[in-house]
């Protein structure tokens, strides 16, 4: 609806896990992609370092955007695109999935009418558009709406709220078309040793060692570095066309995650350039790759993790990141002698911050 000189789009304000923005219902944008994306812009405030003039949160882990609508296949209730709304230059891209935003399209399906509350728990089954892939979102609703508060704490997150366990089927080569995309379990790549992997997430999981660190680097002192810097982006440069990613240069993907042994009784410590800011903590699907390479003998990840061992052929993999832990719990069978991963499984929480309209200029969009 315009409003004098504005343009006000329905929209709400979710935290997802230990991200954070803007959710609308697919038919509250425009259906014109370069008028979305002016949209998401002028919502957002981009491009500004500082996105003073939008919604955004100055970061890219606080610059993102779910797009929800039901969905017509069998298999799913409700399909949700995520979009990367850069904070410093003109740019929106769906070129990667968001795990931690995904925890909020459960409640905000709920919320909307999309999906109706059923008993205590509500599954969710979400058609995640970025990478054709299927995940259950399991929403609290006792007495028939969406409880936010509970007992859950995930690391990144102050306190605790109402636990959101989510699964995925199959999400391997969601991005890449295969697990192993180069189809090795390690590559040399610009010099160092790398294991490309997509479970969820394009990775390149790197042995900090081979870069001089010890792993217990903070995110700042990382992003400092600019000779790490420009290392890290040489290799992932080089390792996007060998994953069958193409050019990368303006791609959000792939991920780059340092690994070293675990300092903290996990299984593995992390620190992940998402691609070129380093990572608070790590992305949901980045913990699922990373914790996917952990469980293949040979991998970068698997020569410094300490892999739990479980009887039913499950495994918690604890990957530690700056602030804290991420369990993923994940089961790998062997076919024909490759790994398939038949399962992964995690916990987020999410919380609705703000419900409302988002006021963008009308000499952007004039809604009809
Ligand atoms: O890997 C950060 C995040 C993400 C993406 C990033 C994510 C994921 O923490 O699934 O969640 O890697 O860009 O939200």
């Amino acid at each position: 609806m315009t409003q004098g000189t504005q343009t006000a789009i329905r929209c709400a304000v979710m935290r997802g896990g230990t991200s954070k923005g803007l959710m609308f219902l697919a038919d509250s944008l425009p259906a014109d992609r370069a008028t979305r994306d002016a949209v998401l812009l002028a919502a957002m405030g981009s491009p500004d370092p500082r996105e003073i003039d939008g919604m955004g949160g100055a970061h890219p882990l606080t610059s993102k955007v779910g797009v929800v609508s039901s969905s017509p296949r069998d298999d799913a209730d409700v399909e949700y695109l995520f979009l990367q709304v850069w904070p410093d230059r003109p740019e929106v891209s769906d070129s990667q999935n968001c795990g931690n935003i995904l925890a909020a399209v459960g409640p905000f399906a709920i919320e909307q009418g999309l999906v109706a509350a059923a008993g205590p728990v509500t599954p969710v089954r979400i058609w995640m558009r970025n990478t054709q892939t299927l995940a259950t979102a399991f929403v609290q609703t006792p007495g028939g709406s969406v409880r936010y508060d509970g007992t859950a704490r995930i690391d990144g997150v102050p306190g605790t709220h109402a636990p959101i366990p989510i699964e995925f089927a199959d999400v391997a080569g969601s991005s890449c078309g295969a697990l192993l995309p180069t189809g090795n379990v390690t590559d040399v790549v610009e010099g160092t040793k790398v294991t490309c992997i997509d479970n969820g997430m394009p990775v390149v999981c790197l042995a900090s060692a081979d870069f001089g660190l010890t792993g217990a680097e903070s995110p700042a002192d990382l992003e400092g570095d600019a000779g790490l810097r420009e290392r890290v982006e040489a290799i992932r440069l080089a390792a996007g066309p060998l994953m069958n990613l193409g050019d990368v240069a303006g791609k959000t993907v792939p991920k780059m995650s340092l690994l070293s042994p675990p300092a903290h009784g996990g299984t593995v410590s992390t620190r992940t350039f998402i691609p070129h800011r380093v990572h608070e903590a790590i992305g949901v699907f980045g913990a699922v790759s990373v914790a996917t390479a952990c469980v293949l003998p040979g991998s970068v990840a698997h020569e410094v993790a300490v892999v739990p061992e479980k009887a039913d052929g499950s495994v918690d993999i604890e990957v530690e990141h700056p602030t804290g832990f991420f369990t993923v719990t994940i089961e790998v069978k062997t076919e024909d002698g490759a790994p398939v991963v038949t399962r992964s499984a995690l916990l987020r929480t999410a919380r609705l911050l703000m419900r409302g309209e988002v006021l963008v200029p009308s000499s952007v969009w004039t809604a009809a």
